[in-house]
């Protein structure tokens, strides 16, 4: 009997093979006989006025075929670097967005902005060409944190954004929260710092562009999530036409958002190329990481939850400082605007929300999407609220949740911050979760724990998630000036083996292996059978790509209706094989029956039909078997989990141990249960990474990142991770795509901060240590046992 390879079967990822067996073609394995080597030249310093370049003397240098900066670009007419999205600012205004070029012009606004770039026939020509550079800088003070740059007198970044304001965000209702403040028994008051994260991707990012002399176009090699993203901004900045330029992506080590992003060396390379008729290759150093890559989070949040005296919650106001950092990157705005606060109400009913956030500029690089992006911080400020009401109401962290939590009854539930929830059972997740965890007996592990001089604590998160990013119409309501379609082609061929190309893309996701199970469930067609295409717009005629845990929910829906395509089409050509009315011929068993016979025809005879068309109705028919499929979801899938984390703490040494860890998600329907459990390992290596050790600091003083290597920047290892117990619970599908599907991608990231945290706190609270700042280091804790007044 063969191996049930369906929707919601453990299947092994038929994609691991060749990155176990050391044949994966990442970017720097590619072969470019001829081809040039790029090293960017990047500003040491934060904040500077360029007052000259001067470049002969590395043009000169041995080996050298160019040497470019900004003036080069700008004589080009290349385009600026512009964010996705635009959003407006609570006075109307649309959000300052002053211009970034790939190539830094007059003035550099953080350390690794590209100021020159070396082209030369090998790399170390390149880099030590790139040291005969000379640049007069004109260092000016530099700025790093929000509530710095904000002060009067603080150095100023851009002429366009006056106080380095770049916009003012507002949502919400704020003279209902007003009153409730005004009527609360109690206000929740708490100041939250959501550290700034670097991402630590295996593979760091490269980019090769080639010129491809016959046909007068580009070919792009990047490391990135977003293919198709990325030949339309870059044709657009190159003033070329989107079918000038084709976008592939290879293997990738590792994405985790920050390769979702528009870099300058994409356009750079793809410039120099065309430029010099060559192929131009550019592969990230560790360091440049550091300073080029996008970072994640950095918000200082100001927030009061207004709460009666049976501890209902009334009313919510929330005031963030998001770093947007020197300028806005592709999603850069809209992540700390619309993306985090449309989940400001969380699990919870509360009838009344207000939020502002203000975007700051300051002299550092670029924040943007990272996995979780900006749910974490949501689910991170409202479930510290629910802790610290917990405590001030003595009501018990669960009976505070408990009675504030949307019911499975209520849905669907429109919350007060905007979005409406299609479905979720969040009591029943969170009961199931304690039931694991062993919540009831946990007192009694603490006692034991003290008797050995060791400090236990439990903490929980529950959260709701907009996975399945985005409906087109939200978004663009909300400044997106880009669809976010999904888009999948399924290819039949004459011996039924098929091909479907989507434009998501999979970096260690297991799309290979989670799409073809869909397929295989849908047309009946063997899983061996299934190739899955995704990362080249030269195959993969259109799509979007991946981020925002979107790919199943948005990506496989779009495959589902392409395979009702390929089913409708195939229902027409067995009709007239099988001499019957179109009505009467079901699909099923990967077969095309008439419905009450024993007449049927195997899904790959209709398959050799089709491209066969001598007996074949051309008239009503076409020939071929080849459908795609344009998905836009009405709403988000909203995905959604309780965490528990418990922990202990050694009180000498501040040294935390992460126990064990119960994570009961609902993602809908699952497609692949294994590679679920692995999407959650992973998200909650980062979560923990950001709560326990992960964070990005800058210098105040002259804004050099003080953090720039993994010497200074820790990341979690093996051992940093708990036992995890996880389940899923797929009775709340989603109601409105064909999968039932929600996203699982960033669960992990999203309620780990906030778990553990809370399980920190809770092991503290004997020492009447109430506030604490992430990342929880040993030496914080140790400082915060040491400084608290019990
Ligand atoms: N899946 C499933 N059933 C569901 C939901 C998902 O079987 N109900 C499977 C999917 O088929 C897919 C995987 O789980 O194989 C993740 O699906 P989904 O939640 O749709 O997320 P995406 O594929 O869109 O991935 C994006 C998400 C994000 S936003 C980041 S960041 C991220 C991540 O996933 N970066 C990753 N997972 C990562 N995993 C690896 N190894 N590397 C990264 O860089």
């Amino acid at each position: 009997m063969s191996e049930f390879t369906g929707i919601g079967a453990s299947v092994r990822r038929k994609e691991d093979r060749p990155f176990l067996t050391g044949a994966g073609t990442f970017i720097d394995d590619l072969e470019f006989p001829g081809a040039l080597h790029c090293h960017v030249l990047r500003s040491p310093h934060a904040h500077a006025r360029i007052k000259a370049i001067l470049t002969g003397q590395a043009a000169n240098a041995p080996g050298v075929c160019a040497v470019f900066t900004g003036a080069h670009m700008a004589a080009d007419g290349i385009g600026e670097m512009a964010p996705l999205w635009q959003i407006t600012s609570k006075d109307g205004s649309p959000m300052k967005e002053p211009p970034r070029w790939a190539i830094a012009r007059d003035q550099v606004r953080h350390v690794g902005e590209p100021v020159a770039v070396v082209i030369a026939d090998d790399l170390a020509a390149a880099a030590d060409a790139a040291e005969l550079i000379q640049i007069d800088y004109d260092i000016l003070s530099a700025t790093v944190m929000s509530e710095n740059a904000l002060q009067s007198g603080a150095p100023q970044l851009h002429e366009a954004a006056p106080g380095n304001v770049c916009f003012e965000w507002e949502r919400g209702d704020k003279e209902a929260v007003d009153a409730a403040i005004a009527v609360a028994d109690r206000v929740i008051k708490l100041d939250l710092t959501n550290n700034r994260l670097v991402g630590a991707a295996v593979e760091t990012r490269g980019v090769v562009g080639c010129w491809d002399a016959a046909a007068r176009s580009i070919i792009l090699y990047s490391t990135t999530q977003t293919p198709h993203h990325i030949r339309k901004v870059v044709a657009r900045q190159l003033g070329l036409t989107e079918n000038k330029i084709r976008v592939v992506s290879p293997d990738m080590g590792g994405g985790f958002g920050n390769k979702g992003k528009h870099y300058p060396e994409e356009t750079i390379m793809a410039w120099a190329a065309a430029k010099l008729g060559r192929t131009v290759k550019w592969i990230a150093r560790r360091d440049e990481s550091f300073v080029s890559d996008t970072q994640g989070r950095d918000h200082q949040t100001h927030a009061e939850l207004a709460i009666d005296r049976h501890g209902t919650f009334l009313g919510l106001r929330v005031q963030t400082l998001a770093n947007i950092g020197a300028y806005i990157s592709t999603f850069g705005a809209n992540i700390p605007s619309a993306i985090y606060t449309a989940l400001l109400s969380g699990v919870y009913k509360t009838p009344a929300i207000h939020v502002q956030v203000t975007g700051v500029f300051t002299n550092t690089v670029p924040t943007d999407a990272y996995r979780g992006a900006g749910r974490p911080e949501a689910c991170y400020l409202l479930e510290r609220l629910a802790d610290q009401a917990a405590r001030e109401t003595g009501m018990g962290r669960l009976g505070i949740r408990k009675r504030n939590m949307i019911a499975a009854a209520d849905m669907p539930f429109t919350t007060a911050i905007g979005p409406t929830y299609d479905c979720g059972d969040f009591p029943k997740i969170l009961d199931r979760a304690c039931e694991i965890a062993g919540y009831a007996g946990f007192e009694g592990r603490r006692a034991d724990a003290l008797k050995n001089g060791r400090y236990r604590g439990l903490g929980i998160a529950s959260f709701v998630e907009s996975s399945g990013i985005a409906p087109s119409r939200m978004a663009a309501a909300m400044g997106a000036r880009v669809g976010y379609f999904e888009a999948a082609q399924i290819r039949v061929d004459a011996d039924g083996g098929l091909r479907a190309m989507l434009g998501t893309h999979n970096h260690g996701q297991g799309h290979a292996t989670t799409f073809a199970q869909i397929l295989s469930t849908r047309l009946g067609v063997p899983f061996a059978r299934i190739e899955i295409i995704e990362g080249d717009t030269g195959t993969v005629p259109i799509g979007t790509g991946t981020f925002g845990s979107r790919s199943i929910a948005v990506g496989g829906s779009a495959l589902n209706n392409a395979a009702d395509k390929i089913i409708a089409k195939g229902r027409k050509i067995a009709a007239h094989m099988l001499e019957a009315s179109l009505g009467d011929v079901e699909f099923a068993d990967g077969a095309f029956a008439v419905t009450g016979t024993d007449k049927r025809i195997a899904f790959e005879d209709i398959a050799a039909a089709a491209y066969r068309p001598a007996d074949y109705p051309l008239e009503e028919l076409e020939p071929g078997l080849d459908e795609t499929a344009y998905y836009d979801p009405p709403n988000f899938a909203f995905s959604n989990g309780a965490h528990i984390a418990e922990v202990e703490i050694d009180a000498e040494t501040g040294r935390i141990e992460l126990l064990g860890y119960v994570a009961v998600d609902d993602i809908g329907t699952v497609i692949n249960p294994m590679i679920v459990e692995g999407q959650l390992h992973g998200g909650l290596a980062q979560g923990i990474g950001q709560v326990l050790m992960e964070h990005c600091v800058y210098d105040p003083g002259n804004g050099q990142l003080l953090t720039g290597s993994f010497m200074d920047y820790a990341v979690p290892r093996a051992d940093t991770m708990p036992q995890i117990l996880s389940e899923l619970d797929e009775s709340q599908p989603c109601t409105h795509n064909p999968l039932g599907a929600k996203g699982c991608g960033e669960s992990g990231a999203i309620g780990a901060p906030a778990a553990v945290a809370s399980a920190v706190l809770d092991a503290l609270s004997g020492f009447g240590v109430a506030e604490i700042q992430m990342p929880l280091t040993p030496e914080s804790i140790w400082r915060a046992i040491n400084t608290a007044e019990a």
